[in-house]
Formats: structure tokens, C-alpha cells, sequence
């Protein structure tokens, strides 16, 4: 039975239903019993592995395939009316093209299979700032990520009502074939197709299709901001709950500074870390001029190496029920899951990697893929924000840019003013991580986090930031972290995780003129004595290193910041090439 009379949805839903060929077409109302009964079928057909009921109530195991496992940037398209529109960084092919090709591959792509309608909402359903999206899938799996990774079900289509206003996508999974697999966006019709895949931000259409590549369309239009970013509410001794947004690319920190726990010494001073998102922000400026931050998710699709008890015990609290894990090893003894990082070794027990083979680590190769990951509802969260629920929007302070820097980075430093800042971001680079196919640990430019997210040119989004001061009076201070940085021998200098507090505690201080700073062509920089160290083994000297420029590197780095705004010749914002010739002159020879 159909759950909605609303005219747009069900006409783009029967067109698609008359390509596929589905043999049956079922609504997900979004009841516990309906999901119940399709995690049942997900195990009867191998799709899910029940794990421990009481170890992992509620809790899954799945396995994509091997040629799945991670976002495909080249096969990732904006298909906007012009390639101009889609700009330098992101591929692009005319929509009438990428439609026919679409087409071919859709047709009857369902038959033999049933077709899921998934309503779901980007916020709070009926919430101020939610966005509806409605997701066509012959997946089973999408539907149960979806109903952890947002809100589904029939109360969305109750908002909608007869609304036009809503994102409509379809996503097949065909045969898998990595030759045939595309995302595709088409910004001007609110459409997203994702075809050949069954992987992660592929093909959870609510996550980085919709929220990041879409909504940043629809936020340059409407003026906000759709980023990737986490929201973090810091608590001082005095009661005070200011909030930070942080934009790291992916798998360089965004979910474990989110659930950050502090050092020892602060806890016992008050000090408490709210979660208020782990990946993505939508940001408006509010009456008051400040910046406000909504989290659009409702669960964790989080990175599940490096997960542990010690590094992130609030991540790992998250993923202990009702939780997918994807890729990940099975204790076939007490069907628990293990990933390289958990504890330093293996348990004890029969395993089978992420591949569903037997292992032991002894061959040297990983039993989790590098980018396996769990799907865990954010209420799991034992330092979820209050806000989060109720989908309020929360004030920001401070916007943190980072990325991976084994080197040219200081650990921290501050903007001169807002347009400075956006330089920091349009500049940001980052080693490359498994979170995405292809080579890992090379250098690339990827601005505000947004290179594989932005969903139109990167000079025209680089304007709509520099735009956004004018209706924010009282702007966050824009901020860069580096929690990367090594020595000569690849060890890592800064303890990270927890202790970054004691970075974010300098940059709050600088937020409300309660800290002084080094002026740098950088930036402002900290004077060492202004980081508390107090409970590290991290010396001044060491710290003094962390926070030290050396000039033939950031000669470098000007070198790549010229070369890569190249491509954007006339678009790129007179500010910007203003920034980066003060920045070559400050470190010329
Ligand atoms: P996406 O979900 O892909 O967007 O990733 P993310 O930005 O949320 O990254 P996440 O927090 O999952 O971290 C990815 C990897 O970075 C993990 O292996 C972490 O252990 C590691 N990591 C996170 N924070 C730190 C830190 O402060 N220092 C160091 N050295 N490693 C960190
Ligand atoms: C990322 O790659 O930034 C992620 C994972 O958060 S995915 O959902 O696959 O995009
Ligand atoms: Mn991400």
C-alpha cells in the first residue's frame, strides 16, 4: 500500500519502478516490527551475520564485496547543466549523457528483486531546519543503515504532505560491477542515482550525496553552509558550554574529536565533552550574527580501526548495540568483531577476516579492512548532546580546518580575521586515507574537507564562505590543527585524541580574549607557555617543535596553494590570491 498521496513522489517512484522492473515494491514505515522482519531476511539470505545477543544485542556483521569497499571519487559526477558550474575539482558529464547511460543500466535492474522506499528526513522530523529525502533501493542493507543513519519512516512523508520540496534518489545495486558503478548528483533537479555499488557514502544517499554535495547547492542558494564538519559542546569548570566545528578530511579525526573525553586532570576540574555531531554540519547564520551548527544524522558511520577502549571508549560504547559492522573480523567462538586496533593483538578464538576467510594475523596481512567501519544510532552516545535530540541548534565559537601533515603545519594557529580564515581552509591539505579508493598517504589538496563533497565549483563555494561574514557580525574565529606531525623516525609528536583538549582549551580562550598569541605569517600562533602540558609526557622543546614554521617548507607549500588555484583562473576570489601573494612574500628568500 502506498503511504503517501503526494503526487512528485509517487510519479518519480512508478517511472523508476517501470525502468527497474522490481517484482514487488515495498514502503518502510519506519515501525520497529518492519525493520525486525528485514534484518530477519538479511540473515536468512546471508546479507547479515547475527552477532553475540548478549554481548552485541541487536548487533550485525556485514561483508561488501571485495571491489567495495570505500567512496569512488572517479566515478563520483555533479552533473549540473555546465561544467563550469561543477568546476575544476569535481567530474563532470552533460546530464542528458549521464542520463542515457543511467538509463541503460537501470533498466530492469530490479527485476527478480524488491524495491524499498525509504522516506527519510536530514534532522528531526518537522524540525526547523529538516530536509526531506526520499531513497529508491533494492537493497536491504541501505534500508537498515538508513534507519540507524537517519530518520525513516512514515512520519516524513506526513511532513512532507504534498511538498515538491524533497531530494529523490535511486540506488541499485546491478551486478557490483566496478566498470559500470557511478554517483551521480544532478544539483538543478534535486536527483541522485548511485548504480554498482552497496558501500557506504556510495550508496546511503542521505549522508554525503544529499547533505554535503546537494544541500551545499542548496545552502549557496538559500545562505548557509552544508559541511563536513563535527559538532563538539566543551564544558568548562564554571558550567559554560561553549561549541566548536571541526572539518578534517576523511578518516583524520572528525568522529574521535567529537567524543572526545578529557585528560584526567581536566575531568577532575569540571570539564565534560558533548557530542553534538560526528561528520556532517549544516551552519546559519542566526539574528544574533553568530553562526548556528544542526546535526542532520542520527547515527555514527564511523571509521572502526584505531577504535578502542583507550582511544575512543565513547565511539566504542556507541557500536555496543544495535549496531552494523561492515567489514570487520568475526570471533566465530563467541561471534564478537575485532579490528587491527581494538586491543593490540587478536583475541583468542576461531576469526575470519573482513573477506570471510580464516585468519590469524600471522601472514601479516589485516583482518579488518582499513576503512571498515559501524553503523551505531547516535543515541548509543554516552556524551550525546542534548541539542542532538531535540535537533536545536547550538552557537559556534570556533571553526577548526585540519588535515594529516607529517610536516609544514603547526599544531595550531589562528586566522587573522574571517576572509584569512577561509584562505586556511581553501588551503588545507591532507594525506590521503583509506576512506576513499585509491592510493593512501599521498599529499592532496582538499579545501574546508569539501573536495570530494562540494557540489559545485570550489571557487564559486570558496565565494559563498567569503560571502557569509557580511550576515555574521559575530563570526566564529576560524582556527587550523595539525595533530599529525612527526618526527624524523614517522612517530607520531602529539599525543592527540583526549589531550587535544588542551588545544581546543587555547582556542576557546582565544575565542573570548582570555589568551595571548604569537603574530606569524601564518598566523597567530600560541606561545608554548600557553599550552597546558600539565599530566603529558610532552616537553616545552617538543611542543616548541610542533608549533615551530620551517620556511622552506611553507616556500613549498605556496608553490602547491599557486599551482592548484591555477585551475580556477578568473572564479578564484581576488581575496584569496590576495592571501596566498602576502603569504609567498612573508617566506621568500
Ligand atoms: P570519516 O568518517 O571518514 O569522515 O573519518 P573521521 O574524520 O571521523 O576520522 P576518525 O575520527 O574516525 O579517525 C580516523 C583515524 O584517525 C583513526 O584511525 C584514528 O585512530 C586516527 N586519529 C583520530 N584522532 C587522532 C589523533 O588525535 N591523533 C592521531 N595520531 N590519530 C588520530
Ligand atoms: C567519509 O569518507 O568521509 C565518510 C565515510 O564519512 S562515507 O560515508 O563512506 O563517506
Ligand atoms: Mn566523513
Amino acid at each position: 500500500m502506498e503511504l503517501t498521496q503526494n503526487r512528485q513522489v509517487l510519479s518519480a517512484l512508478h517511472k523508476t519502478a517501470e525502468l527497474t522492473q522490481p517484482d514487488e515494491i515495498v514502503w518502510i514505515d519506519g515501525s520497529e516490527a518492519q525493520l525486525d522482519a528485514l534484518r530477519a531476511l538479511a540473515v536468512e539470505s546471508g546479507d547479515l551475520i547475527p552477532l553475540n545477543e548478549e554481548k552485541l544485542p541487536g548487533c550485525y556483521l556485514a561483508r561488501s564485496n571485495p571491489n567495495d569497499v570505500a567512496r569512488v571519487e572517479d566515478r563520483t559526477f555533479i552533473c549540473s547543466r555546465t561544467r563550469e558550474e561543477a568546476g575544476p575539482t569535481n567530474n563532470w558529464m552533460d546530464p542528458d549523457e549521464m542520463r542515457g547511460i543511467l538509463h541503460g543500466i537501470l533498466a530492469g535492474s530490479m527485476r527478480g528483486r524488491t524495491m524499498y522506499v525509504i522516506p527519510y528526513s536530514m534532522g528531526p522530523v518537522g524540525s526547523e531546519f529538516a530536509k526531506y529525502g526520499i531513497e529508491l533501493t533494492d537493497s536491504v542493507y541501505v534500508v537498515l543503515n538508513m534507519a540507524i543513519m537517519t530518520r525513516v519512516g512514515k512520519d516524513v512523508l506526513d511532513a512532507m504532505g504534498d511538498s515538491a520540496d524533497f531530494i529523490f534518489g535511486v540506488h541499485a545495486m546491478c551486478e557490483l560491477d566496478p566498470e559500470k558503478r557511478y554517483i551521480v548528483h544532478f544539483p538543478e533537479e534535486n536527483r541522485i542515482v548511485s548504480v554498482n555499488s552497496n558501500y557506504g557514502g556510495n550508496v546511503l544517499q542521505g549522508k554525503k550525496c544529499f547533505s554535503l554535495r546537494i544541500a551545499s547547492v542548496l545552502g549557496r542558494n538559500e545562505g548557509w553552509l552544508a559541511e563536513h564538519m563535527l559538532i563538539l559542546g566543551i564544558q568548562n569548570p564554571q558550567g559554560e558550554i561553549r561549541y566548536v566545528t571541526g572539518a578534517f578530511p576523511s578518516a583524520c579525526g572528525k568522529t574521535n574529536l567529537a567524543m572526545l573525553i578529557p585528560p584526567e586532570g581536566y575531568r577532575k576540574n569540571g570539564w565534560k565533552c558533548w557530542t553534538v555531531g560526528d561528520d556532517i554540519a549544516w551552519l546559519r547564520p542566526g539574528k544574533d550574527g553568530r553562526l548556528w551548527a544542526v546535526n542532520p544524522e542520527n547515527g555514527f558511520f564511523g571509521v572502526a580501526p584505531g577504535t578502542s577502549e583507550k582511544s575512543n571508549p565513547n565511539a566504542l560504547a556507541s557500536t555496543s548495540r544495535d549496531t552494523i559492522f561492515t567489514n570487520v573480523v568475526l570471533n566465530e567462538d563467541d561471534r564478537t568483531v575485532w579490528w587491527e586496533g581494538m586491543t593490540k593483538t587478536p583475541p583468542e578464538g576461531r576469526l575470519v577476516n573482513w573477506k570471510g576467510e580464516p585468519w590469524d594475523g600471522s601472514d601479516g596481512t589485516k583482518g579488518a579492512h582499513p576503512n571498515s567501519r559501524f553503523t551505531a544510532p547516535a543515541r548509543n552516545c554516552p556524551c550525546i548532546s542534548p541539542e542532538f535530540e531535540s535537533g536545536t541548534a547550538v552557537p559556534i565559537s570556533a571553526i577548526i580546518f585540519g588535515g594529516r601533515r607529517a610536516k609544514t603545519a603547526p599544531l595550531v594557529y589562528q586566522s587573522r580575521d574571517w576572509a584569512h580564515g577561509v584562505f586556511v581552509g581553501a588551503t588545507m591539505a591532507s594525506e590521503t586515507t583509506a576512506a576513499a579508493v585509491g592510493a593512501v598517504g599521498v599529499v592532496r589538496r582538499d579545501p574546508m574537507a569539501m573536495r570530494p563533497f562540494c557540489g559545485y565549483n570550489m571557487a564559486d563555494y570558496w565565494q559563498h564562505w567569503l560571502d557569509m561574514e557580511q550576515v555574521l557580525p559575530n563570526a566564529p574565529k576560524i582556527f587550523n590543527v595539525n595533530w599529525f606531525r612527526t618526527d624524523e623516525e614517522g612517530h607520531f609528536l602529539w599525543p592527540g585524541f583526549g589531550d587535544n583538549l588542551r588545544v581546543l582549551e587555547w582556542i576557546l580562550k582565544r575565542c573570548f580574549d582570555e589568551a595571548d598569541a604569537d603574530v606569524t605569517p601564518i598566523g597567530f600562533v600560541p606561545k608554548p607557555e600557553d599550552i597546558n602540558l600539565d599530566g603529558t609526557d610532552v616537553t616545552r622543546d617538543t611542543l616548541r617543535e610542533i608549533l615551530s614554521l620551517d620556511a622552506a617548507s611553507w616556500r613549498e607549500n605556496c608553490a602547491g596553494i599557486r599551482e592548484y588555484f591555477e585551475q580556477f583562473g578568473e572564479r578564484l576570489p581576488a581575496s584569496l590570491r590576495a592571501d596566498l601573494e602576502a603569504l609567498e612574500a612573508a617566506f621568500a628568500e
